[in-house]
Parts: C-alpha cells; sequence; structure tokens
C-alpha cells in the first residue's frame, strides 16, 4: 500500500502532494512500482496534528480521486462524508485510524457499500498491562461492532497502529509478536515507514522521522511475522525486499 499524503503536514511528506495532479501522479507511479492500492488522506494524524474541517479534506482529496480512475484506492479518512464520496469514486478500501468511533455514520457507510475497512488500534490515553494482549482485545471488539454493523467479516483488516500512543519498545514488541493479531483471522496491516520510533532505535531519541533503510527492515520483519499489506511511503524499494523475502520465504 502506497502512502499519499494531500497535507501541508504530514510527518514526512507533507506539503510534497499538495497539487492534486501531482498527487496523481504519484499514485500511478506507486502503481507502477508494485503497488496494490494507494492510500489518499487528507487530514495528518501525527501527534499534534491540527484537526482538517471537512469542506477542508473534501477539498483536499476529491481532485487527486477523480484523476484516479482506474487505479485501486484506499481513502484514509475518519469521516463518513469523505468514505461516502471517495466511495462513489471509485475507491475499494476505507482507512479508518479511529476503527469507526469517530463518526457515528461511518460504519452504515461502509456496510452498504461492500467496501474493505482497515479497523486501526489507537488508544489517546493507553495504560498497557501487555500492549500486544490489549491491542488483540481492542481489535477482536472492533471487529465484533463492526460485524454487528454489518460489515462483512471478510472486508475487514486489523492494523496495530504503529507510533499510535505506544512507546518505541512497545512498537517493536508489538511487530515481533505479530502473529497473535495474526491469529484473530483477519489479514493484518502494518504502517511502520519512516515512523520516529525508526529514527529513535538509530540513536536519535528526538528523531521525528526513521530512514528508508529501517523502514524497509520493519517490514520485512512484519511480513515474515504474518503481515498481509505494508502501508509505506517508498513503493518500489519496499516492493524489491519484500519480493526478495517472499522467495527466501518459498
Ligand atoms: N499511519 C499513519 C496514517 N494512517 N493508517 C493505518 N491503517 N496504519 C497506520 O499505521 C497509519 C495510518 C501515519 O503516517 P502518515 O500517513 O505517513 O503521516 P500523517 O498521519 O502525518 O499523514
Amino acid at each position: 500500500m502506497g502512502i499519499v499524503n494531500v497535507t501541508p503536514d504530514s510527518f514526512s511528506d507533507g506539503g510534497v502532494h499538495l497539487d492534486p495532479k501531482d498527487a496523481a501522479a504519484a499514485a500511478r507511479r506507486m502503481v507502477e512500482d508494485g503497488a496494490a492500492i494507494v492510500d489518499v488522506g487528507g487530514e495528518s494524524t501525527r501527534p499534534g496534528h491540527e484537526p482538517v474541517g471537512l469542506d477542508e479534506e473534501l477539498r483536499r482529496v476529491l481532485p487527486v480521486l477523480e484523476r484516479l480512475d482506474g487505479v485501486p484506492v484506499s481513502i484514509d479518512t475518519s469521516k463518513s462524508e469523505v468514505a461516502r464520496r471517495a466511495l462513489r469514486l471509485g475507491a475499494e478500501l476505507v482507512n479508518d485510524v479511529t476503527a469507526l468511533r469517530a463518526d457515528a455514520a461511518m460504519a452504515e457507510v461502509v456496510a452498504e457499500s461492500g467496501a474493505y475497512v482497515c479497523l486501526m488500534h489507537w488508544d489517546k490515553q493507553p495504560d498497557y498491562d501487555d500492549v500486544v494482549a490489549d491491542v488483540a482485545t481492542f481489535l477482536e471488539a472492533r471487529l465484533r461492532f463492526a460485524v454487528e454493523a454489518g460489515v462483512a467479516e471478510d472486508r475487514i483488516l486489523l492494523d496495530p497502529g504503529i507510533g499510535f500512543g505506544k512507546t518505541v519498545e512497545q512498537n517493536f514488541e508489538l511487530v515481533r509478536r505479530l502473529p497473535e493479531l495474526v491469529s484473530l483471522g483477519r489479514p493484518v496491516l502494518v504502517g511502520f515507514s519512516r515512523k520516529s520510533s525508526l529514527g529513535r532505535i538509530l540513536g536519535d531519541p528526538s528523531a521525528k522521522t526513521g530512514p528508508l533503510s529501517a523502514s524497509v527492515a520493519a517490514a520485512v520483519a512484519a511480513y515474515e511475522r504474518g503481515a498481509t499489506i505494508l502501508r509505506v511511503h517508498d513503493v518500489r524499494e519496499h516492493v524489491e525486499a519484500l519480493t526478495v523475502a517472499a522467495a527466501v520465504a518459498g
């Protein structure tokens, strides 16, 4: 999954794709480089981000989606109206970092469309007993909620939410013990690309991002532990590394 952030303030690529033509071209390049889907987002979720109103989020993402006919698209939003409009323009997946908690209408929009949905763990006031067990319990509850709201179970993906209310150690533990999340029975998506924990483990305690080499290592480690979808900024390098990792796995 290639990342196309149409935002001025995303943590690693903010401001890069503000022109819809540039954003659409970047998305198409990602597909040429081997991405199975591109995740288009109009609101940053980094720590301390500015909340974006509905009109502004629509203004950012719709002109990009209109230019992506024929490209497999995921919409990164927690607003049902953004999801609804994106689905009408052909998006196949709703990537909701709040796991259907921010907008009461979101579950119904997803259920009625028959689209895929990614449910991500995010606890803003974390107090974990065991981070992996707590994330698994949360994801299982959100999976149940989505199914009860009418979303077909085979359309649901789960995501531990790397970097969302977790320490450096907790982020790595979630990847180390990923099989415990895979055992919930749904495909698992992992987004470690360029996140600050990668820069921090390399020795910079105030790092805001991590380098490509470290992103690739984290993606391969997640793949080897059962991740199905890797959400990444640098598609070609990840596709190359994952192709080799898959050849080794046989
Ligand atoms: N991470 C980010 C945004 N959306 N969605 C899922 N499912 N999983 C993630 O790990 C995830 C996500 C944050 O990364 P990015 O989009 O690069 O930055 P920003 O939120 O600043 O736009």
